[in-house]
């Protein structure tokens, strides 16, 4: 289990220690803190459906490129859709300045030792934004493929971010996380010609733990498949406006 955020436990930690009243103890406050989450995470789905947002949650590991794609989607989009962005980070307001050197309101959320979001945050992240002003609310969310997995923040959806320089397998090693994602960019695909990152096997892959998963394969550096992109996040918006 993980000590520092109580991010869901595996079955077999729990059979190894459920003899033992300490981790018993220990489970049954991280049921807690996840049923307290979830009650939180509820209420910002709510207050997100007041304004008729669409929110996305990108998650990936460190580096991946979440705030690079961030930045094009924002310079290419923001004429016509309005976006706010909530940033993850354990320390710095780096990634706030990118985002708001693109002209995007944007607030950064420090999470100090913790290693994911979690509804509370966001909560009051939003506090930040005039969100009748904003369509689609993105949240990067602290670069870990492990924890941000267990935490709803009241998202519409995942959208996991795998850069080609992880390696083909990481579906497969962090499952939870690309089983929550309802889509999978495949980042830094200019990098392909240097690499042995096979990218069938990486759909394969992914596809094993998530039948349902969409998959997008760009690159931010280029420029390739992001129009595809775009056109995933349009038809997001208008299917949330439908839903309206
Ligand atoms: N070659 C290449 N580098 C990229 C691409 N996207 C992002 N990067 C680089 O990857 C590094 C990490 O990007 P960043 O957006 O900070 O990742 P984050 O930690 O996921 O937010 C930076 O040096 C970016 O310039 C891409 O498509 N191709
Ligand atoms: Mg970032």
């Amino acid at each position: 289990m993980c000590t520092d955020c109580g991010c869901a436990p595996d079955a077999q930690h729990d059979h190894h220690h459920s003899h033992d009243d300490g981790s018993m103890r220990t489970l049954r406050i991280e049921e807690n803190l996840l049923a307290k989450n979830d009650r939180l995470a509820a209420a910002n789905r709510t207050h997100f459906a007041a304004h008729g947002l669409l929110t996305l949650n990108l998650v990936s590991s460190p580096g991946s490129g979440k705030t690079t794609l961030l930045e094009r989607t924002l310079r290419d989009l923001s004429g016509r859709i309005g976006f706010a962005v909530l940033e993850g980070d354990q320390q710095t307001s780096n990634d706030a300045d990118r985002i708001a050197a693109t002209g995007v309101p944007a607030h950064q959320i420090n999470t100090g030792a913790g290693c994911h979001l979690d509804a509370h945050m966001v909560g009051h992240g939003v506090e930040h934004f005039d969100l009748d002003a904003t369509d689609i609310l993105l949240i990067e969310n602290v670069g870990n493929l492990v924890c941000p997995a267990a935490f709803d923040l009241g998202e519409d959806a995942k959208v996991a971010v795998l850069s080609v320089t992880e390696g083909e397998d990481k579906p497969v090693k962090y499952p939870q996380m690309f089983r929550a994602a309802s889509l999978m960019i495949i980042n830094k695909i200019d990098l392909l010609p240097y690499l042995d990152f096979d990218v069938e096997k990486c759909r394969t892959y992914a596809l094993q733990v998530n039948p349902g998963l969409e998959i997008i394969e760009l690159s931010c550096r280029s420029g390739a498949g992001l129009d595809v992109w775009y056109a995933w996040l349009e038809k997001a918006l208008a299917q949330k406006r439908v839903g309206r």
